[in-house]
């Protein structure tokens, strides 16, 4: 089951090499803010507890998902080793959902090729306010806090791969 802050098996924030050398970005929609808030303050959490400094760890806002992409490409070229992109799209009546989630997934993921670097899609796709909530700090752990774990993983992979 999710937990809040330890959802990756076998990966302990706390026994990363050198955090003190990696920068995190976190990007964060606006839209749905009782949402993507709790996920940015647990997306922290974990970055703090990995024993990032706070000088490494930079955090904005955007107005919605649709704007994740092109914040986090001006993150990593500020010079940060990873993105975590913090979204809650909630489905309407309207074919919005759609064209803004895929659009997300497939901007972030082109973003993660060319940059060669970890953008993390911590953007949560429901049909229901209540399902967002049980994965912003609900029932279902926390999603900000398991994007950042899964950037400090992709760091950490990438130093053991291309050391
Ligand atoms: N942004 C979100 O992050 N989550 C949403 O659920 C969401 N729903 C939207 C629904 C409509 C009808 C519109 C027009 C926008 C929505 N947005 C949502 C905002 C979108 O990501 C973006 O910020 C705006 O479209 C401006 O580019």
């Amino acid at each position: 089951m999710a937990t809040a802050i330890s959802a990756i098996p076998n990966f302990d924030v706390t026994q990363l090499k050198n955090p003190h050398n990696i920068r995190v970005g976190i990007v964060t929609a606006q839209w749905n803010n009782d949402i993507t808030g709790p996920m940015e303050q647990g997306a922290l959490a974990v970055l703090e507890k990995a024993g990032l400094i706070p000088e490494n760890i930079r955090a904005a806002s955007v107005p919605g998902s649709y704007e994740l992409p092109v914040a986090a490409r001006w993150m990593l070229e500020s010079g940060c080793d990873a993105v975590v992109c913090i979204g809650c799209l909630i489905k309407g009546d309207t074919p919005h959902f759609e064209f803004i989630s895929e659009s997300v997934a497939k901007g972030l993921m082109d973003l993660n090729l060319q940059s060669g670097k970890p953008v993390i899609f911590a953007v949560i796709t429901t049909l229901t306010h209540e399902q967002a909530l049980d994965r912003a700090g609900g029932k279902l752990g926390n999603k900000g806090a398991e994007g950042a774990e899964a950037a400090l993983h992709m760091v950490q992979l990438k130093q053991q791969l291309l050391p």
